[in-house]
């Protein structure tokens, strides 16, 4: 297969606990390519347009309200199913049940709130990476 780029975003959580080095060290440690990285604080737009599938659901809005509550860091990711290999190395969305040794299954837990915070994105397909790179790196 050739060569696939996704978007990883760092969430709030994830800058605001200092984990961004571990994060990236993670990825580059799994042998994939750092293309591109900004720090971006993300305004309502760019995130009904990000998750836009998940509008109407119930946790859509403290989704939105979690992803402005500080700055999130957009990485440009290359290798070979990357797409996979990154939603791999994040672990499952439930951070309180996602596998020891991926970042959510390490790092995160429930913290008793309507929404998931699970210190990272990745991208689950190749159509959502290259709409959602054109997003965060327009
Ligand atoms: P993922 O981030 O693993 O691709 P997703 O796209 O289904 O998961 O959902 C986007 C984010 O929304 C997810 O990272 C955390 C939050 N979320 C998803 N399902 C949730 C739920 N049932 N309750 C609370 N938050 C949820
Ligand atoms: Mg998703």
């Amino acid at each position: 297969m050739a060569v696939e780029e996704t978007l990883v975003l760092v969430k709030p959580d994830g800058v605001a606990r200092n984990l961004t080095g571990e994060i990236l060290r993670r990825i580059e440690a799994k042998g994939y390519s750092l293309v591109d990285l900004r720090m971006v604080e993300p305004d309502r737009e760019l995130l009904a347009a990000h998750y836009a599938e998940h509008e109407g659901k119930p946790f859509y809005e403290p989704l939105v309200e979690f992803m402005l509550s500080g700055p999130v860091v957009a990485i440009r990711v290359a290798g070979n199913r990357v797409i996979e290999g990154f939603r791999s190395l994040a672990g499952t969305t439930d951070p309180t049940t996602a596998a020891p040794g991926t970042i959510r299954g390490d790092f995160g837990r429930d913290w008793g709130l309507k929404v998931q915070q699970n210190l990272v994105h990745g991208s689950d397909s190749p159509e959502s990476a290259s709409r959602e790179l054109a997003l965060w790196f327009a």
